[in-house]
């Protein structure tokens, strides 16, 4: 479908047929819809902006990751369609590799992913050899040179029992997910509540700056970062957003 440029939710429009046509493709799943429908909510009364608890969250996300062992990206279907270039920049700044990680899992789709990510240069894992312990779906699946044995993981789009058992291991949860409310934002240790679409691309420019960061430096950016304040202000960005926009509609009453 041909979105007009001059729609006022022109950007959205093109979010969404992108999910569609992800859809027909078989990347993204019909709960996959449903779930970008839920974050829309949640961008739209953040303002539909990165925020700067958000962008304090991707700094520290960076710094986390450059100076992981083994940092893994974990995409799913949703992040694959939005952000698959971006997250293939991400992959080659932090030497971290993709890793397609679904909840809806089947040989089938896990590979359809990974050829369509592979088109932007990036490794991408995808071998379903090995299993997390303490899941029961099919996030459990894994791959045995990925997440199965990383330190830190960038996850977006997550659920929480996932980010529970990921904690469990040892390993540093860094979620993106616009909803400050999930039980995935409030287990990571590193939260940004910001869309995909804006947090990759957000993430690709830090990692070019800090990747000339000394440790001690990157050390410093991580150990400022504290999760539970981003968390806070997130909740008091959408009340505030919320009072402003109930006093414009009280006070343009005719
Ligand atoms: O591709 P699969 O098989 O792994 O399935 C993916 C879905 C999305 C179906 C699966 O992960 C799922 O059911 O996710 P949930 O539990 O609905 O959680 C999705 C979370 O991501 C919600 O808290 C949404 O608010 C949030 N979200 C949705 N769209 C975006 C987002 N966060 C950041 N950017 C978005 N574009």
């Amino acid at each position: 479908m041909r979105i007009p440029t001059s729609h006022p939710r022109y950007k959205s429009l093109v979010i969404r047929e992108k999910l569609v046509e992800g859809f027909r493709e078989g990347i993204v799943v019909p709960e996959g819809l449903i779930a970008h429908g839920r974050g829309e909510a949640f961008d739209y009364i953040l303002g539909e902006v990165t925020r700067d608890f958000a962008k304090e969250a991707e700094r520290a996300a960076v710094a986390l990751m450059l100076l992981a062992k083994r940092p893994v990206i974990s995409v799913n279907g949703n992040a694959a369609v939005l952000a698959a270039k971006e997250l293939a920049e991400l992959s080659r700044e932090l030497n971290a590799p993709l890793e397609v990680n679904l909840f809806h899992w089947s040989r089938e789709r896990a590979d359809k992913i990974k050829n369509w990510l592979e088109r932007f240069d990036c490794e991408v894992l995808a071998a379903g050899d090995a299993e997390l312990e303490g899941i029961e779906h099919s996030r459990r699946i894994v791959d045995r040179r990925g997440i199965y044995i990383a330190d830190v993981v960038l996850v977006a789009l997550e659920d929480g029992d996932r980010c529970e058992a990921l904690r469990r291991t040892g390993k540093k949860v860094i979620a993106i997910d616009l909803n400050p409310l999930s039980r995935t934002a409030q287990m990571a240790d590193v939260s940004i509540i910001d869309n995909v679409v804006r947090a990759i691309p957000n993430m690709v420019e830090i990692a070019r700056e800090m990747k000339e960061f000394k440790a001690e430096k990157l050390k410093e950016v991580v150990n400022n970062y504290d999760n539970c304040t981003t968390l806070k202000m997130a909740i008091e960005a959408i009340r505030d957003y919320l009072t402003t926009k109930s006093l414009q509609v009280f006070n343009s009453r005719v």
